[in-house]
């Protein structure tokens, strides 16, 4: 008995020294680098404490606050966009919170993001933390090293300036199928929607299974539009495909739905567990799987034939560059040092995931913030009015068109969106594993030691004052605006801000020759951010492949809902119909502002899994024809 406690009492007292020399061990290395730190028990991505955490907080709060002060906050679930920028304010542009496992060095610096972005192979992507997106097969996304520059190589070369004017047709379509769901004469006018989260998710769905298989999917009471794919047709259709359960419209969308529960949990656990909800989940990956070996056997035997479906059609593509013709006429065979089945499998996947929900989340808070923001709405439709007259939407022409668009406060909405809700509010890197990494800050070197996590805060270096000039917020008095949204600071002169850096030839080339560039929309009466300070979809050789893409999208969708339309909050939680139309001016102002108040609380509430969302709420939203606002054409005048 006695040899068993001291057994445990030494076991114990190891543990205790190893933990101690572990920490000290990585403060000397944090000390070494010259930069803020911080002590804690633990990194922030520990995965016991991410899982217990709600557990141990009251338990750490219950002690005197100066124990935990420093350090608990930053190691919550969600910090970034919870505290915006109070803690590089408070400890720097960089700090690293140091624990015994790990330096965690978090960067809310342009010039430290700009080196960390364009040094791929001093920085690489932590790709830990996308193992689990890695099941279906590799890809772009999740890889590293060569690997992922011959994925990068295949995949990019779909990303190009004809496949946006494509996307941008597509989305011309796909956004009037929305809105004619919304005015539908079944609809009772004037009514409430409260549904913005679904349908801004099925509208980015419809446009990436476009873009990434060739597809045409439908909104309900749509018929397949002239010209369209009927080989595909099956893909498009809201019944299930012989053989499958769902359709292949909800086959993706109840997998994304789930996506979390399927990547955590193996499928046989899910079948035993009697639930609607995880039966359904493994029914939608069996499907998924099913659904996609059939379309990438239809592909390759396309491609066998030397046909091609019109459209962007990444799959396609794919198939394209990695099976050649065989000896036999129609033969389609495998080409050496190109993408197996699985890898064309893996990146079909990773587009739906990357350009899904991310898209989604952008244009549902456009959407809920051009309905709190009236005065900019209305700006929103001069600029349209401007650009766009009262063209008919299908009339349309991308290469005269989307450069003034993205100048116009278009643009402006969907920037300053991605700029206070970035889809992605924290992109990870690391130091390489054998060397050392000296970076350059305010004309100082600093050693950041190997092995190091690097987590650049997109949410704050997003609000760092240093990078965003600010004026007198309009919302809350005696503060200023750089947490509030204001598309209109897009058009404030590049001359106010002060660092201006301008990009270097080398930058230029390096995103060239990756593919995904931003295009060459330049202007001098626009507000530049600093390179560096400025990165939803993150910078350098391993930015978005999907930017300009989504980009098209969003602000085309946009074009084509407000043109003819706007967005109001709606208010009946605090008033009916009736009595607001026996309102006072006064009275009216005051029930808007609740419900501008509402959405506000909402969005601040926002929560990041795998992407930024609403945390399970809603923003009701009316749609009216421009004309018939009750407060759209007057409030915050
Ligand atoms: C508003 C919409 C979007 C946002 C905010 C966004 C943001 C990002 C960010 C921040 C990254 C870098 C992730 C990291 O380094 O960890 C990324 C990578 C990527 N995105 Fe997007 N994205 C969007 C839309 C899209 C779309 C529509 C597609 C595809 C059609 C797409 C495809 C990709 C791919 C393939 C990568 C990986 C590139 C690589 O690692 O080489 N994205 N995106
Ligand atoms: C928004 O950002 C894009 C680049 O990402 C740029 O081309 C466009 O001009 C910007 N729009 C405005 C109004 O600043
Ligand atoms: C809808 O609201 C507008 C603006 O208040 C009003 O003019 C119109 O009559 C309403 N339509 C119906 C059907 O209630
Ligand atoms: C950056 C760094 O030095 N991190 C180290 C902190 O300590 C753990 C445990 O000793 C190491 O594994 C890390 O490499």
């Amino acid at each position: 008995m006695q040899s068993v406690l001291a057994l445990i009492g030494l076991a114990l007292a190891f543990s205790i020294y190893s933990y101690v020399s572990k920490l000290r061990h990585n403060i000397s290395e944090a000390k070494r680098t010259g930069l803020p730190y911080i002590v804690a028990p633990c990194s922030p991505i520990f995965l016991p404490w991410q899982m217990t955490h709600k557990f141990w907080l009251p338990i750490i709060r219950s002690f005197p606050k100066s124990w935990w002060e420093e350090w608990l906050e930053p190691l919550i679930p969600g910090f970034s966009y919870r505290t915006r920028h109070e803690r590089f304010a408070r400890h720097g542009d960089i700090f690293i919170v140091v624990s015994p496992g790990m330096l965690f060095v978090m960067v809310c610096n342009a010039e430290a993001v700009r080196q960390i972005t364009s040094r791929r192979e001093h920085f690489p992507k932590l790709t830990e933390t996308y193992e689990i997106l890695r099941q279906f097969g590799e890809n772009v996304l999740t890889s590293e090293g060569m690997v992922w520059r011959m994925h990068r190589k295949i995949t990019s070369a779909s990303f190009n300036e004809k496949n946006a004017a494509i996307v941008f047709k597509e989305a011309i379509r796909q956004a009037q199928g929305m809105l004619k769901t919304w005015t539908r004469p079944t609809n009772k006018r004037n009514e409430t929607i409260n549904s913005l989260d679904r349908d801004t998710m099925r509208l980015a769905l419809n446009i990436i299974a476009y873009v990434g298989f060739g597809l045409t999917l439908l909104w309900p009471d749509e018929k397949l539009p002239e010209g369209a794919n009927l080989k595909f047709a099956k893909y498009g259709s809201l019944e299930p495909a012989a053989g499958h359960k769902l359709s292949f419209v909800d086959t993706i969308a109840t997998m994304l739905e789930y996506i979390l529960m399927l990547l955590l949990v193996p499928r046989w656990v899910l079948r035993l567990i009697p639930s609607k909800n995880t039966q359904l989940a493994a029914d939608s990956h069996e499907d998924w799987t099913k659904y996609m070996r059939e379309l990438l056997d239809e592909k390759i035997e396309e491609a066998g034939r030397g046909e091609r479906v019109e459209g962007m059609d990444l799959m396609g593509q794919l198939v394209r560059s990695s099976y050649g013709a065989g000896q036999k006429t129609g033969e389609a065979v495998p080409k050496k040092g190109t993408l197996s089945r699985q890898d064309i499998l893996g990146n079909a996947f990773i587009m739906l995931v990357a350009g899904h929900e991310t898209t989604a989340n952008a244009m549902h808070f456009i959407l809920i913030e051009l309905a709190t923001n009236p005065a900019s709405q209305r700006r929103l439709h001069k600029d349209i009015d401007e650009i766009l007259g009262d063209t008919d939407p299908s009339t349309w022409d991308y290469d005269s068109l989307i450069s003034p668009m993205m100048a116009s406060m278009l643009g402006a909405c969907l920037n300053e969106t991605l700029r206070s809700m970035p889809a992605v509010v924290e992109i990870p890197k690391k130091v390489t594993p054998d060397q050392d990494q000296v970076i350059t800050m305010d004309g100082q070197k600093h050693v950041l030691p190997k092995r190091a996590m690097i987590s650049l805060v997109a949410v704050s270096v997003h609000r760092n004052p240093r990078y965003w000039p600010a004026q007198p917020s309009k919302i809350h008095t005696g503060k200023d605006d750089i947490n509030d949204w204001v598309p209109e600071r897009w058009f404030r002169s590049s001359q106010d801000a002060t660092n201006k850096a301008p990009e270097t030839e080398n930058d230029r080339t390096e995103v060239e020759e990756f593919g995904g560039d931003g295009g060459p929309v330049t202007s001098a009466q626009l507000f530049r951010p600093e390179r560096g300070s400025y990165i939803p979809f993150s910078d350098g050789p391993r930015s978005c492949l999907g930017r300009r893409i989504a980009q098209v999208e969003i602000i085309v969708a946009l074009a084509v809902l407000f043109r003819s339309h706007s967005l109001e909050l709606a208010v009946d939680e605090w008033a009916s119909d009736e009595e607001v139309s026996g309102m006072s001016r006064e009275k009216k102002a005051d029930v808007y502002k609740m419900a501008q108040d509402s959405s506000r609380a909402k969005i601040g509430r926002a929560v990041s899994v795998l992407t930024l969302k609403l945390n399970g709420e809603h923003v009701p939203v009316r749609l009216v024809k421009r004309g018939e606002e009750r407060f759209g054409d007057w409030v915050d005048e």
